[in-house]
């Protein structure tokens, strides 16, 4: 069984997806982490990071537990262990695996900043917010020149590098994007949207309770480490 730290953000809705479109059981274990809940020693030996997803599986490597952390090394553990979303001819598997990794080191990094720079940092950042709002926007050109001419973001299949993109590239209210110059790109949303697993993993996001909308501004300073968190 899969013990599954998780809350609702689009790098722990990676996760969701993933074990719903495999129909891997899990345990869903929630890490409020607008309640400090991720800084706790129990957690933090889990991932030493402090940050969800991470999941615990009970039948790892040799039949024994195994603790996996950073959500697109936990898509390629899951698309090992089900044999599901992951190429098994060597070129389409480094497709997958590149694309993987240009979610993993620009479109969660330069979407988290931009959210982090609009809604979250105190006014007057303009530097900030124009650096990261222009990150995204080229970002957002590469899937969308990508998927003119290929139906998925891997190549021909459904892969695990459409399953790390899509939380963050749907979230185009959030991140105050248009779409209608990029109509690869929002065709393909509405594609990965329509599947039965992503349906049913969004469902289950819906319902994992979190404090964001009321969290204190400790636990806000601790999360975003400014204040008294501020490391110099
Ligand atoms: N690179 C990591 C990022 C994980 C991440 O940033 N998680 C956030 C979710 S909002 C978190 O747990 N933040 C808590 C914190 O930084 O204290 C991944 O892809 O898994």
């Amino acid at each position: 069984m899969i013990d599954f730290y998780a809350l609702t953000s689009p790098n722990v809705q990676k996760i969701f997806i993933m074990l719903e479109e495999c129909g891997l059981p899990y345990n869903l274990k929630p890490i409020d982490v607008w309640n400090s809940e991720q800084f706790t020693p129990q957690f933090t030996k889990i991932n030493p990071l402090q940050k969800v997803p991470a999941i615990v599986d009970s039948e790892g490597p040799g039949g024994m537990p195994y603790t996996v952390i950073e959500s697109g090394a936990i898509l390629i553990y899951l698309a090992e262990k089900s044999g599901r979303f992951m190429p098994k001819d060597a070129a389409k598997r480094y497709d997958t695996i590149q694309w993987l990794m240009v979610q993993m080191a620009n479109v969660g990094p330069m979407c988290g900043q931009l959210v982090h720079f609009s809604k979250y940092a105190p006014p007057g950042q303009d530097y900030g917010h124009g650096r990261y709002r222009t990150q995204v926007n080229k970002v957002f050109d590469v899937y969308e020149q990508r998927l003119t001419s290929q139906p998925y973001v891997g190549g021909d299949e459904y892969t695990i590098a459409d399953i790390a993109a899509f939380p963050w590239l749907r979230n185009i209210a959030l991140l105050a994007i248009d779409l209608s110059e990029r109509p690869h790109l929002k065709a393909w949303i509405e594609k990965i949207e329509a599947r039965d697993g992503v349906k049913r993993a969004l469902a289950r996001v819906a319902t994992v309770k979190s404090s964001r909308d009321n969290a204190t501004d400790d636990a806000k300073d601790r999360f975003f480490s400014r204040g008294k968190y501020a490391l110099a």
